[in-house]
């Protein structure tokens, strides 16, 4: 496929309700939109950094700098017959791994629609539906949490995650357990901790917990291994793992027995496939984050976590669990059992509503060849 021409657009996407964590308070979310053309195929992409360097040191600015100035002409009317094809021009790049997801993401879908075969197909998934959970953040009183959790049951969501930060954590677990003692439960630190807070996640051990997520450092491998040797529960890391070395190096260590794996972390769905086939090879499962993606971004998040090593459910919610409208037909929804459904239309399978879309940029820029 001749890559005739790509576009990328700001979007700004109010939330239904804030999302708070250790790291701040979002109302809202900015992302940027990737389209590719070429061949009378297009393909859609989202690049899932965020306006501040919070959850990652990349942003909108920094990804729209590195997508326009070195990305995006390295590809353009260029023949790509294959993913790798893209990702070895944009290799010698260092680093801004989102930036290169997003464009990458494009790429697949568009190289999937031109071959009519569905992305799960193209990525190697076997399953037509995912296990999915839901991402609380952090609510004002353990009561008013207990009461969101309750809200979120009652939709459907099996597996729960909530945000922990310093001060508070325990009595969030605590109250949660007294009143779901049984319900599927996960906590995420966003690296708010140290070592010396061992005693925090130890008192965690009693509450039976899937697993805890990124205690320390969003960038430490070594200090978490020191951590997991004291604790029962698994930890799993999300933010310290950029890449297939980074997962070999925390497994090695024993710094984790679970692992995140979101595609704009790790700088696209060739090298998150890696981590899942190298983490399947060790017997330790996968699962996959979200970063508050529209129905673009979730629509590929699905293909991915079709893969067969997914096994723990998903930071993978409902469209309407994030935005009033979606910019994306269908609308990705709940099913009973917890599950999402698999898209089988050839790349993401999922329409754009190009009026939704409009309505959302804050700003565009078009690249032809
Ligand atoms: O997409 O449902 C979602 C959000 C899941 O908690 C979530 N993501 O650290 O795992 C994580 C966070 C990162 C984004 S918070 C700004
Ligand atoms: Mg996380």
């Amino acid at each position: 496929m001749r890559i005739e021409r790509i576009e990328i657009r700001h979007t700004k996407m109010e939330l239904v309700s804030a999302f708070e964590t250790s790291m701040g308070v979002e109302t809202y979310e900015e992302h940027i939109i990737v389209r590719v053309d070429g061949d009378g195929a297009t393909g859609w992409g989202e690049c899932v950094v965020e306006e501040a360097p919070l959850y990652s040191s990349e942003t909108v600015q920094t990804a729209w700098h590195v997508l326009r100035d070195f990305l995006i002409p390295g590809v353009l009317g260029r023949k790509i017959s294959r993913v790798d094809d893209a990702i070895a021009l944009g290799a010698k790049f260092r680093g801004h791994r989102m930036a290169k997801a997003g464009l990458e993401s494009a790429l697949w879908d568009a190289l999937a629609k031109a071959k009519s075969v569905s992305l799960s197909k193209m990525l190697g998934g076997t399953r037509e539906r995912v296990p999915v959970g839901v991402s609380v953040g952090l609510q004002a009183t353990p009561e008013a949490l207990v009461k969101k959790v309750g809200q979120y049951l009652e939709e459907g969501y099996r597996r729960i995650k909530i945000k922990i930060a310093p001060g508070r954590d325990i009595a969030l677990v605590k109250a949660l357990r007294k009143e779901f003692p049984k319900i599927l439960l996960q906590v995420d630190a966003n690296s708010a901790y140290e070592l010396s807070d061992v005693d925090v996640f130890r008192a965690m051990d009693d509450y039976d917990l899937l697993l805890i997520e990124q205690p320390l450092s969003y960038e430490d491998i070594y200090d978490h291994s020191k951590l997991q040797r004291k604790l029962k529960t698994p930890i799993c890391l999300d933010e310290s793992i950029h890449t297939l070395a980074d997962a070999r190096a925390a497994l090695e260590l024993e710094s984790c027995r679970v692992i995140n794996i979101k595609p704009g972390r790790v700088g696209g769905f060739m090298e998150s496939v890696a981590i899942h086939d190298y983490c399947a090879s060790r017997n330790i499962p996968v699962w996959h984050g979200g970063m508050l993606e529209s129905g673009i971004g979730r629509a590929g998040n699905v293909a991915l976590a079709s893969l067969p090593n997914f096994t723990l459910p998903g930071d993978i919610s409902a469209s309407k669990r994030y935005y009033k409208e979606d910019i994306v037909e269908p609308e990705f929804v709940l099913n009973s059992d917890s599950t999402m459904t698999v898209p089988t239309r050839p790349g993401i399978g999922i329409e754009v509503l190009m009026d939704r879309l409009e309505r959302v940029t804050v700003r565009r820029e078009e690249f032809k060849s």
